[in-house]
Order: C-alpha cells, then sequence, then structure tokens
C-alpha cells in the first residue's frame, strides 16, 4: 500500500510537469551510461540490470509523455523513433538472437519514473510470462 501511494504521488508529481530523475540525465546534471543519443531520444544503461543488456530509451522532449497511456496521436512520429532506436541500440550491444522491449505503465505495471521509457532487455534466454 505504501509502494502505491508513493507510485500515485510521483504520477501525480510528474502530470504537473515537474522534473523526474531522467530530465537530470538529459541535462546531464547526473551522470549515466549513454550508449545512444540523438535530437530527440537518448539510450542508457539501466542502474538496476535485469538482465545481461539492460537499457532504457527515452524521448528527450517528454511533451506530456509521462506514461504510455497518456499519449495522443500527435505523439506517433516519437513512438514510433524510440522504436526504431531500441531495435537499433539492441544490434548495437549485441542482441542479434533477441531481445525484449518492455513499456511499464502506471500503478498496475510497476512504473517507477513517470517519464515514459523503454526497457529493452537482453543477453540471456527471457522466460514468459513475466511477473
Ligand atoms: O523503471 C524505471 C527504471 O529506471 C528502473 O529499471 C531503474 C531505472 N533507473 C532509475 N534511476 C536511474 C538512473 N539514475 N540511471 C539509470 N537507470 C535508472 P520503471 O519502468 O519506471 O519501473
Amino acid at each position: 500500500a505504501a509502494k502505491d501511494a508513493a507510485a500515485s504521488g510521483a504520477e501525480a508529481a510528474a502530470d504537473q510537469g515537474a522534473p523526474t530523475i531522467f530530465d537530470k540525465i538529459i541535462s546531464k546534471q547526473i551522470p549515466a551510461n549513454i550508449i545512444y543519443e540523438d535530437d530527440s531520444a537518448l539510450a542508457f544503461r539501466d542502474i538496476n540490470p535485469q538482465a545481461p543488456v539492460h537499457f532504457l530509451v527515452i524521448p528527450k522532449h517528454r511533451d506530456g509523455l509521462t506514461q504510455l497511456s497518456k499519449c495522443n496521436d500527435g505523439h506517433e512520429k516519437v513512438l514510433g523513433h524510440l522504436l526504431v532506436v531500441a531495435s537499433k541500440v539492441a544490434l548495437q550491444e549485441g542482441l542479434s538472437d533477441g531481445f525484449r522491449v518492455v513499456i511499464n505503465d502506471g500503478v498496475n505495471g510497476c512504473q517507477s519514473v513517470y517519464h515514459l521509457h523503454l526497457h529493452i532487455l537482453g543477453g540471456r534466454q527471457l522466460t514468459w510470462p513475466p511477473g
């Protein structure tokens, strides 16, 4: 229950445009292991890796995308770009035998950072279903 309350608090704060830890990574205020960057997307290694390769792909301009369920038709271009970047960087990371892309949404999805991000996991045989 405490975790739910914390998640709801984070969600509410982000909806109001409060900066998240990812904004500080984008602005290079805090360090991250960045493995890809372009004008609209950034990829960096997850601080708490769940597989031998685990990185995140985020939009540099959050533009209301605190979480996937807040998207609208105007986000189609950036959402498509994030998937293209995910695939390119996965291959750059040597994941030619396959990988998984995950977007956690909201409390039930176990989202903890309210700045949209794709998880890319690989480097071992993954199992299904996820927890
Ligand atoms: O996942 C949020 C993910 O963000 C989680 O796997 C940890 C990761 N994270 C949090 N802070 C950092 C920093 N500073 N660097 C790298 N990775 C980080 P979610 O889908 O919201 O549960």
